[in-house]
């Protein structure tokens, strides 16, 4: 009884665990000018920008000091990127391009044709890094419960930044696999109290983890929150092994009985035989 209540406080106690982490959307704008001396005439030109929000380059031609046309063919190349070239020249001093790094990590600038300067153009790059904590925030609570049918329940609930539930808002569910990667439940709309319901298979014993994300937009904050819940539930306990119980059953005892009987009987007709021989001889 005592195990019981237990078990069912530890459950209750990481059913509401979550750590939420409340982060903001914004545009990410930036300019970068191409030239013989590399991007923003530098050869190893580097900026950072933040994963999962939309940014715009603007490029601008910058050899107009050369005496003939230097013309520049950009590619930017990343994970989860697959974007269009961007080509400059004095006929075409202005091309911009607009991508949203969905993953950190690094994104390459290259110029990919030969020109004046080709050299400074191959290392220019823009790092993906995680969102920062900053502006006026959303709040997001993920709450698991393990239910009776093996699956388990996970409730998030959007709040805006004045308290109110935010309704029609989409959240996307990600569970993290054992492999260490991330599995995507899907997109969920917020019903009138903010909160949108996912029902997860699950095995008792095992650890979920599980994260919610609204992406924001439009002057309202992204929010990110992540919930654990080792669903309650005890592997298949070991019997305890027959023999080693107080009292064996009787019929176990009967032919550990005759067994052992038997190794003695014949021992001591062995002991028997050599006696008799001996005696003999
Ligand atoms: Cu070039």
């Amino acid at each position: 009884m005592l195990r019981k209540i237990t078990l069912a406080l530890m459950a209750a106690l990481l059913a509401v665990a979550f750590h939420p982490i409340y982060v903001y959307a914004h545009a990410q704008d930036i300019s970068i000018s191409v030239g013989h001396e590399g991007f923003n005439h530098m050869a190893d030109y580097v900026v950072e920008v933040e994963a999962g929000h939309e940014v715009t380059i603007t490029f601008t031609y910058a050899d107009g000091d050369l005496a003939a046309d230097n013309p520049h063919q950009i590619q930017v190349v990343g994970p989860g990127l697959d974007l269009p070239t961007v080509s400059l020249s004095r006929d075409k001093p202005t091309a911009s391009i607009t991508f949203t790094p969905a993953q950190t990590g690094i994104i390459n600038i290259y110029c990919i044709i030969p020109c004046v300067g080709m050299e400074f153009m191959t290392g220019g790059k823009i790092k993906a890094v995680p969102p920062e904590n900053s502006g006026a925030p959303t709040f997001l609570a993920l709450e698991l419960a393990a239910r009776d049918d093996g699956n388990v329940l996970a409730q998030a609930i959007l709040h805006d930044s004045n308290g109110g539930p935010a309704a029609g808002a989409l959240l996307v569910f990600k569970q993290r696999t054992t492999f260490g990667g991330e599995l995507e439940l899907g997109t969920w709309v917020t019903a009138a109290d903010g909160s949108a319901v996912v029902a997860i298979p699950s095995m008792a014993g095992q650890t979920l983890e599980v994260s919610a994300e609204f992406a924001g937009g439009n002057g309202v904050g992204s929010t990110q929150v992540t919930a654990n819940l080792t669903v309650p539930g005890l592997p298949a306990a070991h019997p305890i092994g027959a023999l080693s119980a107080a009292t064996p059953p009787p019929v176990l005892a009967l032919i550990l009985t005759i067994v052992l009987g038997s190794i003695w009987a014949a021992y001591g007709t062995v002991v028997f035989q050599v006696f008799r021989i001996s005696k003999g001889g």
